[in-house]
């Protein structure tokens, strides 16, 4: 099946104008800012078809492959990719490490190893998820990636609330790209695939992400 690129993936700034993203009714949170829209994309599908620089997947912690997002990624990439898994030694929860893509459209994977949600703590869980995304950035960053797709980390066998999770996607990712660190990247993608998730981000996205005074 045909890949997607970034070009084909609509900026926040554009599904403003389009109408598609509505400016929330809630209070922006502190920090919200239109900066960032045209560096923002919202795409729901499969993202083993997107041809990005990165994408993110959402693994555990031997890195070996397993069912959701990360089973589509291993089929799709071929068994090379786990191959050069085996030679990773394994990953923290919270910390992330990259490899090549090899049957995939993108350049490279970024394997996240999300928390398993903690209802008796949610604020070590959020901590972790914060992590997940703030070392995937960095990576791309150190490895000259411009264009990276993150899956919605957490939110499937692990559990982790979907509009909790995509508040802490956007306010990691904004203030990432409001600091130096994040000056390069060009383009990030938040890929949905349930409709739960879906959802969450037509909300929480215009909470962080706020629409500029000329609507886009
Ligand atoms: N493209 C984009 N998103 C997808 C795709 C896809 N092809 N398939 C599923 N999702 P999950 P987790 C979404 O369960 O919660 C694995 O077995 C899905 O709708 O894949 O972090 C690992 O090996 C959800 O929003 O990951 C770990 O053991 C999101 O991807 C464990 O699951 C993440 O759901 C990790 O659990």
């Amino acid at each position: 099946m045909a890949s997607h690129s970034v070009s084909e993936m609509l900026p926040v700034s554009l599904l403003y104008k389009q109408g598609e993203l509505r400016p929330s009714r809630l209070p922006p949170i502190p920090g919200a800012s239109s900066a960032h829209n045209h560096r923002i994309s919202l795409h729901r599908g499969d993202i083993t078809k997107l041809s990005v620089d990165a994408i993110v997947n959402a693994a555990n912690s031997s890195l070996l492959g397993g069912g959701g997002v990360d089973g589509a990624i291993h089929r799709a990439a071929g068994p090379e990719l786990r191959q050069e898994c085996q030679t990773l030694g394994g990953c923290r929860t919270g910390s992330a490490k990259i490899t090549g893509a090899y049957q995939l459209p993108c350049k490279k994977v970024i394997h996240a190893v999300g928390p398993i949600y903690n209802q008796q703590d949610p604020a070590g869980s959020e901590a972790y998820l914060r992590s997940c995304y703030d070392t995937s950035l960095r990576i791309a960053v150190e490895n000259n990636l411009e264009t990276i797709a993150f899956s919605a980390i957490s939110t499937g066998v692990y559990g982790y609330p979907s509009m909790d999770a995509a508040h802490i996607a956007c306010d990691t990712v904004r203030k990432f790209l409001d600091s130096d660190a994040g000056a390069t990247l060009q383009t990030i993608v938040f890929v949905t695939f349930e409709r739960k998730d879906v959802d969450a981000y037509r909300i929480i996205i215009p909470r962080h992400f706020t629409p500029a005074t000329d609507g886009a």
